[in-house]
């Protein structure tokens, strides 16, 4: 909008003054996945003006068109990490996440398969060693919206609408080998396909644009193992077998009292718990199911009103040296603390059985 005005220094002979206004011929309503397919939109501009007194206007033609169909979605792993199963584990569950990116309500069909050894298609960080394959991948959705694969509840195996801005949880659930060890892996990856509600394919509109006719656009990006505007997306997701438990244990298996060499047992009642006093510990450490075990280290913080009695430390029953000269026996007492460093134990392994000995102040 415009003026031009007279003033005390000009003073033409006409007053002009024009306005533009632009119409758009659209019912003012936001929809959150943008304005729905087929909703037409009118557009004119119009002018208006005073020349003298009299005042004129003029209107453009009017453009009209109607809103094309976007088709995008989005397809995410729901952790960033793999799931922990055990060897042997039957309907293990991975978690995904379907996003409607479109402007339109859709339908989604789901395939899950396996990321085999080829690296080309062996998945992205943290997904991205593949060890071993599952079997029976099936992707499930999630009903009740609550995430948590129910297999009762969770058994329709595509999505029949979805909203636009609305995400739905898809789960795969797969049975895992039972000839696995702790530490192997296995990528699994989902893709959607996006559909007509109810589940008919949908075919990209070829020809140029036509302003009134509502074209079907694909409008997704390419992920791991679809390209872009292919109506499709995808994500990989793991298994990581992880039956290994390593369980510590502590006992006192001994008590010396402070002069004289009866060796008393405080479980039968004897009292023999007083300064001066010696107490032989144990600790025992066992591990449960098959892989590998790394970086483990035992550390045992000496009880207040102890004192540790040097060099007393056995492992497996061999006498161990307080300094740590590692690696001559991996095995310290340094700041109050017993530090046995193991590294890496392939179960399954024998205890690892420790004593040590503390004085009663
Ligand atoms: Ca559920
Ligand atoms: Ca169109
Ligand atoms: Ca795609
Ligand atoms: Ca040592």
């Amino acid at each position: 909008m415009g003026f031009i005005t007279h003033s005390t220094y000009y003073q033409p002979t006409r007053l002009l003054s024009m306005w533009v206004v632009l119409f758009l011929v659209l019912p003012q309503m936001a929809w959150a996945g943008g304005t729905p397919s087929g909703q037409v939109i009118a557009n004119r501009v119009s002018v208006g003006y005073v020349i003298g007194n009299i005042a004129d206007s003029r209107s453009s033609n009017t453009i009209l068109f109607a809103v094309d169909k976007k088709i995008n979605l989005l397809v995410t792993e729901t952790t960033g990490a793999p799931t922990l199963v055990v060897a042997g584990q039957p309907a293990a569950v991975t978690t995904f996440h379907i996003t409607n990116l479109g402007n339109d309500p859709q339908g989604y069909s789901l395939s899950a398969t396996q990321a085999n050894g080829n690296p080309s298609i062996n998945g992205v960080a943290p997904f991205d060693t593949n060890n071993f394959n599952g079997a029976g991948w099936v992707a499930y959705v999630d009903a009740n919206n609550d995430g948590i694969y129910e297999p009762l509840i969770d058994t329709a195996t595509s999505i029949s609408s979805l909203n636009p801005d609305a995400t739905k949880t898809v789960f795969i659930v797969s049975d895992i080998p039972s000839s696995v060890t702790s530490g192997q892996q296995s990528v699994v990856r989902l893709t959607a396909t996006t559909t007509a509600v109810g589940g008919a394919a949908l075919t990209a509109s070829s020809s140029a644009d036509t302003l009134l006719i509502v074209d079907t656009v694909f409008a997704d990006a390419a992920g791991p193992v679809d390209i872009a505007h292919d109506a499709k997306h995808s994500a990989y997701a793991a298994y990581l077998i992880n039956d290994l438990t390593v369980t510590l244990s502590k006992t006192i298996v001994s008590v010396q009292p402070a002069s004289g060499p009866v060796v008393l047992n405080p479980a039968s009642g004897d009292t023999v718990l007083r300064p001066g006093s010696i107490i032989t510990y144990q600790i025992v450490a066992s591990f449960a199911g098959t892989g590998t075990v790394n970086n483990l280290v035992i550390t045992d913080p000496i009880p207040a009103n102890t004192t540790y009695v040097p060099q007393s430390i056995t492992v497996n029953g061999i006498a161990q040296t307080d300094a740590a000269d590692t690696p001559t026996d991996n095995t310290e007492f340094i700041g109050n603390t017993i530090t046995i460093t193991r590294g890496t134990v392939t179960v399954p392994a024998t205890n690892v059985v420790i004593q040590f000995q503390a004085t009663i102040n």
